[in-house]
């Protein structure tokens, strides 16, 4: 398996999330890459090659500017807010958390305020903005672009090991540690080539294996039909992100149909969770697609400590061999997942059913 990896991601090391009332240990780590990284070595199941630069508008096109904008340069302007109030401050000790959102009852405008920015752009408090969660995010995006570039050259699996995650960022919100929407990103370079190679209408297809709804990709491409998404995720009605995921959101517009949503309850087993894999699988083959991005979560086996599913180590290697099984080339993008001591094993058995 073609594996793209890059060490950036290691400057993004969040400490502690605000969760449940307070500062609590951030499991989204650099050690999560490490783990996976360190035993796809080991079992020698991995060709290596470094995330490269390739020219694309497809950040640009998946992402608002201002929100861009944002992610780029808040950090910096937060120091420099602490310094002017008379705080001694190291960047890289420095977490970005916010506290007053723009909900229903207030105005949905971006403000002057650093504080309010950083409200109006966050979906939660458990998603801490370092001083290199832009650099970390924007690798892990050119990830996803060069796995892209891969199966252009007839190689028929790429696998992007990168974090921060990404399924969770929208069109200008952050939120459940991501920041870039690298599955969006890839879908969306993907359909750009396409077009450069005389394919306007082509089409891709967006798996979501994540124990999370990916709310993020989903709106990205709510109203788009040459983007079909997919989800299997815990009902939000029982875990995060709770305003997304249920079976009846549908698509909209242009995308009306295109987006299928299939919500299990906490406690959910290979059992049942292969069989409504099989309808996800079929969904997608019917769409026809060109190619398929897959948003892999590690966080739907049984020993993750945030969710809530029950699936154990070598029910990967089934989910892995149906989703080969619709034989198309395929990009797929490192999600969730944050028991590390089964990250390794789970890849392991994931990804070798793919060619
Ligand atoms: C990509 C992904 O899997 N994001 C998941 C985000 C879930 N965040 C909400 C739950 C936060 C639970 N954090 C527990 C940490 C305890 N220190
Ligand atoms: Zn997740």
């Amino acid at each position: 398996m073609l594996v793209i990896h890059d060490e950036t991601h290691r400057e993004h090391a969040p400490v502690s999330e605000f969760y449940r009332g307070r500062m609590t240990p951030c499991f989204e780590s650099p050690e999560r890459c490490d783990q996976i990284r360190q035993f796809l070595e080991r079992q020698g199941l991995a060709t290596w090659v470094t995330a490269q630069d390739f020219p694309s508008r497809a950040i640009e096109t998946v992402h608002c500017p201002d929100y861009l904008e944002f992610l780029r340069t808040i950090h910096p302007r937060w120091c420099d807010h602490l310094i002017q109030l008379g705080e001694t401050v190291d960047p890289g000790q420095i977490e970005i958390i916010p506290h007053t959102f723009p909900t229903r009852n207030l105005r949905s405008i971006r403000p002057q305020s650093i504080h309010g920015q950083v409200g109006y752009y966050a979906m939660d408090t458990a998603s801490p903005i370092t001083a290199s969660a832009w650099r970390a995010t924007l690798a892990a995006s050119r990830g996803a672009i060069h796995a892209v570039e891969w199966v252009q050259q007839q190689v028929r699996t790429v696998f992007s090991l990168s974090r921060p995650p990404g399924h969770h960022a929208c069109r200008d919100s952050y939120g459940g540690y991501c920041f870039l929407n690298h599955a969006a990103v890839a879908a969306q370079h993907w359909l750009d080539r396409l077009a450069e190679q005389g394919e306007p209408s082509g089409r891709v297809a967006i798996l979501d294996v994540d124990f999370h709804h990916g709310n993020g990709t989903q709106q990205i491409f709510y109203e788009r039909s040459d983007v079909l998404f997919v989800s299997i995720h815990a009902d939000p009605r029982q875990a995060y992100p709770y305003f997304l995921g249920t079976a009846d959101e549908t698509g909209a517009g242009e995308g009306r149909g295109a987006n299928l949503n299939i919500p299990l309850p906490i406690g959910t087993t290979w059992e049942e969770y292969g069989r409504v894999l099989e309808r996800a699988l079929q969904a997608i083959h019917n769409f026809g697609p060109h190619g398929l991005v897959i948003s892999f979560g590690a966080d739907t086996h049984e020993e993750d400590p945030i969710s809530g599913f029950r699936l154990r180590t070598n029910d990967f290697s089934a989910m892995g061999q149906q989703i080969a099984s619709l034989n198309l080339p395929t990009v797929i993008i490192m999600e969730g997942g944050y028991q590390y001591s089964i990250l390794g094993p789970t890849l392991a058995h994931f990804l070798p059913p793919f060619p």
